[in-house]
């Protein structure tokens, strides 16, 4: 094992050659954070742990929260040039309590942008949420509906060295 690879573990030394500076390839940096935008549609669960299996030595990896307009706008944004459509699963839900809702990344609830009359909790199944077409939020069953989705992990910390 090289110096570096000892240091940073293989993966991250890849992605410290082949990846930005703030964040690896492909995820798209944005504020303190890196945005990975998955072409796959899946469940929750399954959305979720796909994006943790993306943690790295510097933070975990979850499905993407929202905290203001700005970055709201930036996600939605995001996937309308992706995909022409913004439907994807975030990390919002109230698995654990009804109508408590949580991001799976435990940062607090501070901004919503929910469609009105929701959440709904449609026939008590609705715990999870995603974007409809016209980028509001809705609840709907977590396993049932597949959709694409978004990773959010924190960029690597020695972001503050890059070039500006
Ligand atoms: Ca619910
Ligand atoms: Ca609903």
């Amino acid at each position: 094992m090289s110096f570096l690879s000892s240091l940073f573990g293989n993966v991250t030394l890849a992605s410290l050659v082949f990846g930005s500076c703030l964040c690896p390839r492909p995820w798209i940096p944005y504020k303190q954070f890196c945005y990975l935008f998955v072409g796959k549609r899946i469940n929750f669960f399954s959305a979720e742990a796909f994006c943790n299996e993306k943690s790295d030595e510097f933070g975990e990896s979850h499905l993407v929260s929202i905290h203001d307009e700005e970055e709201r706008l930036f996600i939605a944004e995001n996937c309308l040039r992706l995909w022409e459509t913004p439907a994807i699963w975030i990390g919002l839900n109230d698995i654990e309590e009804e109508g408590n809702f949580v991001w799976t990344d435990g940062s607090p609830v501070n901004f919503t942008y929910f469609n009105k009359d929701e959440p709904n909790n449609l026939e008590g199944r609705e715990h999870c949420v995603h974007l409809w077409e016209s980028t509001k939020w809705n609840d709907r069953p977590c396993t049932s509906p597949r959709y694409l989705f978004t990773c959010k992990k924190a960029q690597w910390d020695w972001a503050s060295f890059c070039p500006k």
